[in-house]
């Protein structure tokens, strides 16, 4: 009999040839390093592997990772993602982006995405502020927040603060039902690594805010720093209205799993559709239709 040998996979085996362009310290180098060692846990083939991302800083990180990958329109990931799911369910499927492509002009489609349970992850690269286009204002950023521009060739965009309340992207996707959801930090990457891990391995819709500051146009490293704490001892992830609770406590960032479900995915529910239809009565019960109408 030939024995297969499994082949054990390293970080660079899911390292590309194209370097990061992001800023130095900018937080999205651990959420991406965060990202390879999670799929050498899983020792994940890339050629299993497709990472869909929107635009934004956040959005090139595909371009970082061997597997296949797209960089889709602006805060368009998550229904390209979806698709190619739903083509190939084989496939490990994994939608990238930040706050403002997820949230603004991508918000739509999250609680759809979320609904209908599909096997994918989603990573959200929260700054709460838009990094690629220059430190303007994002749907996460926090209100009455003046120093968001710090660029010198830009004026500020929001001199007198901003106006607007932020969104709690936490709170919404529970309150959506998603059935998984987890918060990390990328000062620290192997918590961060493992969150994606329980996020890959769980059935269904899978949700992870990475805390990611940009250091360049809105930096929060080190209050992020004495912000996050680990979920509160003894908590129950089954119990969405704790952890809706949680979420909307603004003095802490609880970093962990919030919500953990498990229930039929699309896939799961299209499937147990396709076999019902096969079955001899059900097959016999067209026949008789079609021949009743000619
Ligand atoms: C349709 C469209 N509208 C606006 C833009 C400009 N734009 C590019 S990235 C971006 C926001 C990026 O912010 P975020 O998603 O938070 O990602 P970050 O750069 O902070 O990682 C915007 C508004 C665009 N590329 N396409
Ligand atoms: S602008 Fe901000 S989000 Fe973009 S690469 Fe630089 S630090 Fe990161």
């Amino acid at each position: 009999m030939t024995e297969v040998l499994e082949i054990k996979r390293a970080v660079k085996d899911y390292r590309s040839e194209v370097k990061p362009t992001w800023c130095p310290g900018c937080g999205d180098f651990a959420v991406l390093n965060a990202l390879y060692k999670a799929f050498v846990t899983l020792n994940l083939d890339p050629k299993d592997v497709v990472v869909v991302s929107g635009i934004g800083c956040s959005g090139r990180l595909p371009e970082f990772v061997s597997t296949y990958g797209m960089h889709v329109v602006h805060g368009r990931a998550l229904p390209t993602a979806l698709g190619v799911k739903v083509a190939n369910p084989e496939l490990t499927v994994i939608a990238v982006g930040g706050d403002g492509d997820g949230f603004a002009i991508g918000g739509g489609h999250v609680p759809h995405a979320v609904r209908r349970n599909v096997d994918i992850t989603y990573i959200v690269m929260d700054n709460e502020v838009y990094g690629l286009t220059k430190g303007q204002p994002s749907p996460t950023t926090p209100a009455g927040m003046k120093a968001v521009q710090n660029s010198s060739s830009m004026p500020k965009m929001a001199p007198w603060g901003i106006m607007d309340t932020p969104l709690n992207i936490m709170g919404m996707v529970l309150t959506y039902g998603v059935s998984f959801a987890a918060r990390g930090f990328s000062g620290k990457p192997n918590d961060l690594s493992e969150l994606y891990v329980k996020a890959l391995t769980h059935k269904g819709f899978s949700f992870v805010q990475a805390m990611s500051p940009c250091v360049t146009f809105y930096d929060t490293y080190q209050d992020w720093k004495t912000l996050v704490g680990p979920m509160p001892e003894g908590y129950d992830s089954t119990d969405r209205f704790s952890a809706i609770q949680l979420a909307m406590t603004e003095e802490l960032f609880h970093c962990g799993v919030f919500v953990e479900e498990d229930r039929p995915t699309l896939g799961d529910l299209t499937r147990s559709i396709a076999e019902r239809s096969k079955s001899p009565s059900r097959l016999a019960a067209i026949q008789s239709i079609l021949e009743s109408v000619g």
